[in-house]
């Protein structure tokens, strides 16, 4: 599927100004234009040696997540649901050049790693907003599906996220540039999620809910667990605080969703967060269902955003 371009075919001195207008993924960078070559080096692409719109620019939808593995997974998933007529075996990793991300195309549908952090997501979305941007792509939803610890909640429920909120509860994303901190909003596209939780309404057997996610920095002190290599609090403080989350509306935590909705928000990307919880902090810190209680969880996710990806085109199960 890789459509690789000519040398003479490489200039990115177009007139990108009129792709700004609404509905286009846009960027904020002022030098990017006048650039003559971009390399998208963790992604292994690049203007001058690949057709990004060609590649790239009927793109609707894209699903990010940590693990290669799952997002995989969920491609196989996708090309079954859309009943596409390549076969499986087409579905290449379009990253194969670099193991730092993976990343697959299905009709519309972009699937990609983003690994574990704030740190990681960011350089994945830095990269993927840039391939969308020059792909010319437009009216792009994109989102993040993934994992988290529940606060309050039963094992097994989805939390879609209303409110992106860092550690201290604050719906912002605080970005370290050069030696000052810039502050992001995290606003998430409501209506989006609204229509994911309508969507899950139709799945049986499916519990869901809009809540506050939190975004942490760390796995172990940074989510108030116990269990790290180090601790520095009680078990009564620990608690405390994730109540005390609980108290200001959140429900689940993970590692990614202040950053992903601050840069999604800053150019054009209506995007969501829908993560499963794996345990309910409230109760324990390690993860200890069984592997395939735990497999079947992960899945959830991607089942919600099959349906709401093929309502959206108009297919019907
Ligand atoms: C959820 O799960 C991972 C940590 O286990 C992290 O990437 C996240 O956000
Ligand atoms: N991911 C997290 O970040 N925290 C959890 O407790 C589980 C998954």
């Amino acid at each position: 599927m890789a459509s690789i371009l000519p040398a003479s075919n490489t200039s990115m001195r177009s007139d990108r100004n009129k792709y700004i207008g609404k509905g286009f993924v846009h960027v904020k960078n002022p030098y990017l234009d006048s650039m003559d070559e971009d390399i998208l080096y963790h992604l292994d692409l690049g203007t001058k040696t690949h057709n990004l719109p060609a590649m790239f620019g009927d793109v609707k939808f894209v699903c990010v997540g940590g693990s290669p593995n799952r997002m995989k997974a969920f491609a196989l998933f996708m090309h079954k649901e859309l009943r596409l007529e390549d076969s499986e075996e087409d579905i290449k990793d379009i990253c194969a050049g670099t193991d730092r991300y993976c990343m697959y195309k299905i009709g519309p549908v972009l699937s990609i790693s983003h690994g574990m952090g704030v740190p990681s997501i960011s350089i994945m979305l830095h990269e993927l907003i840039k391939l969308l941007y020059h792909a010319r792509c437009c009216d792009v939803t994109i989102i993040r599906i993934g994992t988290s610890g529940g606060i309050g909640i039963a094992p097994g429920s989805v939390v879609i996220t209303d409110k992106a909120v860092d550690s201290f509860f604050k719906p912002q994303f605080e970005q370290v540039i050069l030696d000052d901190t810039i502050t992001r909003s995290t606003e998430l596209d409501k209506e989006l999620a609204e229509e994911l939780l309508n969507c899950s309404k139709e799945i049986p057997d499916f519990p869901t809910l809009i809540g506050h996610t939190m975004c942490t920095h760390d796995f172990y002190e940074g989510q108030g667990r116990l269990d790290g290599a180090l601790c520095s609090f009680s078990r009564e403080k620990g608690l405390d605080y994730l109540k005390r989350a609980y108290n200001a509306g959140i429900r689940n935590i993970e590692m990614e969703c202040t950053v992903f909705a601050a840069m999604c928000r800053l150019c054009g990307l209506k995007a969501a967060v829908v993560c499963v919880t794996l345990l309910n902090r409230l109760e324990c810190d390690q993860i200890n269902s069984p592997h395939d209680v735990l497999a079947e969880y992960q899945k959830r996710p991607q089942l919600l955003i099959a349906k709401f990806i093929k309502q959206r085109l108009g297919l019907h199960d």
